[in-house]
């Protein structure tokens, strides 16, 4: 009888992302998977750390912990590795049945080279940063260095060989190399050879991808030094991908610090270079490793969110939020998100350490603040990949509480679906009785909705501190519509629906009225004449 190692029983398939009709599944353990995750704080990437950080998950409800590896902590002297945190890290993820997602701090995080180890930091020759228009040296290592790509790709292969090698239970679940690259306070580098490859004209690649030819300038106009940044820096993050991808192919992403999508591209703030809205099709030229790439939402403006999440939810590419803001109010959004039908979603600085990013994030991770998220991730928890099923293979749509409180509609077949904020559970706000006692919600930056469309007139609905209806969009003369059934459940591991009561008289006469605690409901409508 020939013996199998343990590990090959033991192993899981890879992660990986299906695409299909536009849309994106998550596959881990060959099903799908709706990532409920959160982020630790920048350094919270020490054993002596995860202590604070377990607890947070358990709170949250969450599947999946973002936390990062630095570079500094796994070479720290060239050649040299530790895998003592990787080993804590992941043998407390399994305690807790938890997946992770590594982030690694290398070369680039939030653009500079912090958590490079000291051997890169202090060696300018062999890790040359990037240079100014003026010629001095800038803060930022040059993504046309050799020497620093290879020593970055080395670390990151050896990583995921020990991943390769101790992780058969795929633990880790996605990885990002790198995090928030570009540069801030120039748009590239200026070093001779910068200049040289500026002066000539766009790669072959490039020019196929984007049918744009001729010089920088000439192809991307006043995009061109960005353009330029984000072709260079993707191509590098790309080498590094994919040597490692070679070791174990596991899903791998880019992180955006993201500029004002209303802004005229390249004036709205944001990393040049990283994989910012402006140049998304550049990284996806550039990077075809890169399996997404994704926006970190630290705006709480829900016009300004709605569109970075519309404009990142594309066939090629799927919406994944490894950061947002972790104040409240920002928890909104996780129903926009789903509309968009992301693959996850993950509120930033999630941990013990007492730690605030105030103003992007919470002042204080206070009991309301944590509970804001939990609610959601509470109700999804249990039926979290029975959501991403249903929601990859029907039209959805998400609407969270836009700053003056206003309604939101979106037509969905033959069927209107509504979203209003504000209402008590009973009655009209405009009422007389009630004008006089508005909401608690009023004014607040709370709520928000998501319709999955199940069949022509079915549809599952989830929300928070909103009230819903579904209508006619183009009713008949003299037809009318009705909801002729509406149950409230959960979803079964196939996608089926599994009942635990029927929502009827108060709990439908005055529409669908979602508290703090959010619920699943199955709605079945129908029309007569
Ligand atoms: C994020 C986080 C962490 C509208 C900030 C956000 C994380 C990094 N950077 O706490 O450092 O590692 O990815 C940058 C947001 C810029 C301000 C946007 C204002």
């Amino acid at each position: 009888i020939a013996l199998t190692p343990l590990a090959a029983f033991a192993q899981q398939p890879l992660p990986r992302i299906e695409s299909a009709n536009g849309k994106h599944l998550l596959m881990v353990d060959g099903e799908p998977f709706l990532m409920l995750g959160a982020q630790a704080n920048n350094s919270s990437n020490y054993p002596a750390v995860l202590p604070q950080v377990w607890p947070m998950m358990e709170r949250l409800h969450a599947n999946t912990l973002e936390i990062p590896i630095a570079w500094e902590q796994f070479e720290p002297e060239e050649g040299r590795f530790d895998y003592s945190y990787l080993e804590a890290l992941v043998e407390g993820a399994r305690e807790r049945n938890k997946r992770l997602v590594l982030l690694w701090f290398a070369t680039w995080k939030n653009t500079g080279p912090s958590y490079a180890p000291l051997w890169v930091k202090t060696d300018i020759e062999r890790f040359p940063r990037m240079r100014t228009a003026e010629g001095n040296a800038h803060y930022a290592l040059s993504p046309h260095a050799r020497s620093t790509l290879e020593a970055d790709k080395r670390a990151f292969v050896e990583l995921m060989r020990w991943l390769r090698d101790n992780d058969p239970q795929r633990t880790v679940i996605m990885v990002q190399p790198e995090n928030e690259v570009g540069v801030y306070g120039q748009k590239r580098d200026h070093s001779a050879e910068a200049e040289k490859l500026f002066a000539g004209p766009i790669p072959a690649g490039l020019a196929r991808h984007t049918g744009k030819s001729g010089s920088w300038r000439e192809a991307f106009g006043p995009l061109a030094d960005s353009a330029f940044n984000s072709w260079y820096t993707a191509r590098y993050i790309d080498e590094i991908a994919a040597a490692g991808q070679e070791v174990l192919d596991l899903p791998m992403y880019a992180n955006a610090a993201l500029s004002d999508p209303f802004s005229p591209p390249g004036e709205g703030g944001g990393a040049s270079g990283g994989p910012d809205m402006p140049v998304i099709d550049i990284w996806k030229a550039a990077a075809p490793h890169i399996d997404f790439v994704a926006p970190d939402i630290y705006m709480r403006d829900q016009q300004q969110v709605a569109e970075v999440m519309r404009l990142y939810a594309r066939p090629d590419n799927a919406l994944m939020i490894p950061e947002i803001g972790n104040a409240a109010d920002y928890a909104r959004f996780w129903w926009t998100a789903l509309g968009h039908g992301a693959i996850g979603f993950a509120p930033f600085g999630m941990d013990d350490t007492g730690y605030s990013n105030y103003p992007l994030g919470a002042k204080e991770l206070d009991e309301d603040t944590v509970e804001a998220f939990a609610a959601k991730y509470r109700l999804f928890a249990p039926m979290a990949g029975a959501w991403a099923r249903v929601a990859a293979r029907s039209p959805t749509w998400g609407a969270a509480k836009p700053s003056d409180g206003s309604s939101q509609s979106q037509r969905m077949g033959r069927w209107t679906a509504h979203v209003e904020y504000g209402e008590w559970q009973f009655g009209d706000r405009d009422s007389p009785w009630l004008k006089s006692d508005p909401h608690p919600t009023e004014g607040q930056p709370v709520g928000g909705a998501v319709f999955v469309q199940t069949g022509p007139d079915e549809f599952l609905v989830a929300g928070s501190n909103a009230r819903v209806h579904l209508g006619l969009a183009e009713a008949a003369p003299g037809q009318s519509s009705a909801m002729l059934r509406v149950e409230e459940g959960t979803l079964a591991e196939d996608g089926s629906f599994v009942m635990r009561r029927v929502w009827n008289g108060d709990q439908t006469d005055h529409g669908l009225n979602f508290t703090s605690q959010p619920v699943l409901l199955k709605v079945t409508m129908g029309s007569y004449q």
